[in-house]
């Protein structure tokens, strides 16, 4: 499977994001990864609808809409999905997780699924086929800048396993969290097919955006 970066513009500087959304561009991103925290499902805010909009401008990119909100459903249609956005919903912020995963697939965009750290795999036996992309959280989610969690490699390799028994060979798996150059040559070879890039590779202090692009590209596909 191709692998693809999604740049976190949690990550990125902005009061200079149109200019770092085209560099990201220019240097082969897939995706611009949007996180959107609602100081509830995570204890953290960040990112919003209307910097959607903005973003969407600037990048000509789709977007990796990553909503670590409770209860999404309700606030789905605040994001105008378009065409080819990956829209992540967290197995644990809904009650209703299939009509998230509907209201995205009726809205044009990709349904997928997020799961935390602590979340078992299990999951995928009800909803695998209702969704095009599988994010696994390396770290738990609210921040940038942590450290991998213990195990996600193993969860990564099990989940590859597991969508493959199902038939499911084409559904990429994602990761997000301290995707560094290191751990991104062992995501990828435990499975993953998606990598976001946060402050770990693209964003990080000392290296430019094409530095970055390119490190976290051949860590990837050597
Ligand atoms: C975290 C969020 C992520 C971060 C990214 C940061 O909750 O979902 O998308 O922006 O993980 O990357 P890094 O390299 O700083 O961990
Ligand atoms: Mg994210």
């Amino acid at each position: 499977m191709q692998a693809l970066i999604s740049p976190s513009l949690m990550c990125a500087d902005l009061l200079h994001l149109e200019e770092d959304l085209l560099a990201l561009k220019e240097a082969g991103a897939a995706f611009f990864h949007f996180d959107v925290m609602d100081g509830a499902f995570v204890p953290n805010f960040c990112l919003g609808p209307d910097l959607l909009a903005a973003a969407r401008k600037a990048a000509c990119l789709p977007a990796d809409l990553h909503l670590m909100i409770e209860s999404p459903e309700r606030h789905l249609q605040l994001f105008s999905i378009q065409p080819g956005d990956v829209v992540s919903i967290h197995a644990e912020s809904t009650r209703h997780l299939q009509k998230a995963l509907g209201f995205v697939r009726a809205a044009g965009g990709r349904p997928a699924l997020a799961l935390n750290p602590a979340t078992p795999l299990s999951i995928l036996d009800e909803v695998a086929g209702e969704i095009e992309l599988l994010l696994l959280m390396t770290v738990n989610p609210g921040f940038a800048g942590q450290k991998m969690v213990p195990g996600a490699l193993g969860k990564i390799r099990r989940a590859r396993e597991k969508l493959d028994a199902m038939g499911f060979f084409d559904l990429p798996i994602e990761v997000d969290g301290n995707v560094s150059l290191e751990n991104a040559t062992l995501m990828r070879a435990a499975g993953a097919s998606v990598f976001v890039a946060g402050t770990s590779s693209v964003f990080r202090a000392g290296r430019s955006i094409q530095e970055g692009m390119l490190a976290l590209q051949r860590a990837i596909e050597p």
